[in-house]
């Protein structure tokens, strides 16, 4: 098992600081620290103010712009989730240019690109020597084509950092469930993506598995994994099942206002985890991931900063239907705020189209949304806002802003080779009413924006009210962002007034739509597009003209990644469907009965 403490613990870094006056000799913990037992609160509060990053996890949060690339045989079947039974000839992109992906992404400010190497369907983008299910059997560039090499060259030509998602799970793998085989041929496949191309920057180990009770069961050998990275790209980082970049808990583009890179959750590829993280009762989705009240219980703490993943469209694949849904500016710039402007890394999604590009609308965005970040950050309206400053609880230091200056956005750095430690901080701004407070905040950390009405001021002023020790405040800065119109969004998904419907029965889902129609789709919508336990992953769809007779019209459906993104799942009908009654018989992820209300369910109706 993995057991980084014996290697962490140690690694105790010793540090020269200096402090204006004095030179100190400070001790820091490098990724990883375990508490003395019976250590008191003030003592463990003391040791995780001095928790600090690996270099290459400090290189990675400075990144704050990285890129998804799904792209993969789903991209050919218009699906989410593949089963693993796809033909691999129907992977064919007529123009696959990998150099317009990058060229575009890096003029849009984005520092690394993760491709889907393999995703849960277990088609390889490369040609690899595990498994015929690839590439090399498909009829693009008559199986002689490399994904994975042409977008490693483009990514060297434009100097843009390398990473490579491997879904563990794999549905077409015949090994898959027969746990040491498995892991040897996940192995065997990692071991090519790290030996063949090059320099690899991160490492995504997607924790997803759609089995459900009686599907397949694997053991994942984590920790072998964990070595294979360590030996043939040590400076790559290990994300989400992995232990230096940890899942943000949701897709949706949404940080935590309090998000703390020291936290007590431990990684999920530790035997112990399970152990630790239940009795802190706590998990990725957790609101409180480090407070104090956190620490008093924990008997150990990780450096383990947030990564927020989300999709510039409402799927991971690319969808031709999808091309009116592409995020709006405002809805990218408010994933800004909430990712990188929370101490988070933002690893935006923008999958490349069934022709191999990258679709002209989501470039489009991009550059808008680039155009707005320049226009934003450009004009820094505090003066010598760069001074480094050591704050003790309580202190406050006050910076001059630029004439007439009008500001919306505040941004706060901390030094966080030094620790995370800001718990709680006011700012306030003189204005020609005298000092008024303008926002409140709580973590800092690698970088946090906040937001808040327009101001006139003539000065800045920031008080660190409580940290841990003192804080090193690396930056403070002062911007306008141009305010963004609020877009109404429309329930595009049911056509049928629902006030003619009736629910007959709970479960199964029976629902009376009040008169005969025709129906060419339905939709199920989860509410306020929230997982929860009882949401629906597998179902079947049955409908009625009278009530009595039933006719199947989809047997075993699949609600691909709803719990990880409940969004609306529409399913269109191979032919059109004269009904009046609809049965849904469905059920969990852990194969019990969902709990499905008349709300969540949507038709598209042709013709009365
Ligand atoms: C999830 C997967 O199931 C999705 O398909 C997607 O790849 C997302 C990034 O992670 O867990």
């Amino acid at each position: 098992m993995i057991n980084r403490l014996s290697i962490t613990s140690f690694l105790i870094l010793l540090l020269l600081s200096i402090n204006g006056k004095a030179q100190e000799k400070e001790e820091y913990y490098v990724k990883h620290l375990e508490f003395p037992f019976q250590a008191t609160l003030e003592e463990k509060v003391k040791m995780a103010a001095k928790l600090v990053p690996t270099p290459q996890q400090y290189a990675w949060q400075q990144m704050e712009l990285t890129a998804f690339l799904h792209f993969g045989i789903n991209t050919f079947t218009n699906r989410e989730w593949g089963d693993g039974n796809e033909d691999p000839s129907l992977f064919y992109p007529s123009e696959l240019d990998a150099e317009q992906w990058i060229r575009n992404l890096k003029e849009v400010g984005f520092k690394m690109v993760i491709l889907t190497a393999k995703h849960h369907d277990g088609f390889c983008l490369w040609p690899t020597a595990t498994t015929k299910h690839s590439v090399a059997s498909s009829p693009w560039k008559n199986g002689k084509g490399d994904v994975v090499k042409e977008l490693r060259e483009a990514c060297r030509k434009y100097d843009m950092k390398f990473g490579v998602y491997l879904s563990p799970w794999d549905r077409n793998a015949d090994c898959y469930g027969d746990s040491p085989r498995y892991n040897q041929f996940f192995i065997n496949q990692l071991t090519e993506l790290l030996t063949n191309y090059g320099e690899i920057h991160e490492v995504w180990f997607d924790g997803a598995n759609g089995e459900g009770p009686n599907g397949k069961k694997q053991v994942y050998d984590w920790n072998a994994f964990y070595k294979t990275i360590q030996r043939l790209q040590p400076k790559a980082v290990m994300a989400i099942m992995g232990d230096d970049v940890r899942w943000v808990g949701n897709e949706k583009g949404l940080g935590r206002e309090t998000e703390w890179s020291t936290t007590v959750l431990t990684p999920g590829i530790y035997e112990r985890s399970t152990q630790n993280n239940s009795r802190l009762n706590i998990s990725n989705l957790s609101e409180d991931l480090g407070s104090r009240a956190m620490l008093e219980q924990a008997t150990e703490a990780f450096w383990y900063p947030s990564e927020v993943d989300v999709s510039i469209r409402p799927g991971w694949f690319y969808h031709k239907n999808e091309d009116s849904k592409v995020k709006s500016l405002k809805q990218l710039v408010d994933i800004y705020f909430q990712s990188v402007g929370y101490n988070s890394v933002l690893l935006l999604n923008i999958p490349p189209d069934t022709r191999g590009l990258i679709h002209e609308t989501d470039i489009q965005r991009l550059k808008e949304f680039a155009e707005y970040r320049k226009q934003t950050f450009a004009d820094n309206k505090i003066r010598k806002g760069n001074r480094y400053w050591n704050a003790s609880p309580g202190d406050e230091l006050t910076y001059r802003l630029k004439k007439n200056a009008e500001f919306n956005v505040v941004m706060l750095q901390e030094d966080i080779t030094k620790g995370q430690r800001v718990e709680k901080f006011t700012l306030e701004a003189l204005t020609d009413k005298g000092w008024t407070e303008i926002a409140q905040g709580t973590t800092v950390g690698y970088k946090r924006l906040l937001r808040f009405p327009t101001v006139k001021a003539t000065r800045l002023r920031v008080r660190i009210d409580e940290c841990r020790l003192s804080a090193h405040i690396k930056q403070v800065a002062a911007y306008y962002a141009p305010p963004l119109q609020e877009e109404r969004t429309l329930e595009s998904w049911n056509t049928l007034p629902r006030s003619e419907w009736k629910v007959l029965s709970d479960t199964p889902l029976v629902i009376d739509l009040g008169k005969n129609v025709t129906v060419s789709s339905f939709t199920y919508a989860p509410y306020k597009a929230e997982p929860k336990p009882s949401i629906a992953y597998r179902y079947t769809l049955y409908t009625s003209t009278d009530g009595k007779t039933w006719k199947k019209i989809v047997e075993d459906g699949e609600f691909s990644n709803i719990m990880n993104n409940p969004i609306p799942q529409t399913v269109t009908f191979e032919e059109i469907v004269r009904m009046r009654f609809i049965k849904m018989e469905a059920t969990t992820m852990e194969g019990d009965n969902a709990k499905i209300d008349m709300k969540e369910i949507g038709v598209t109706v042709i013709t009365d």
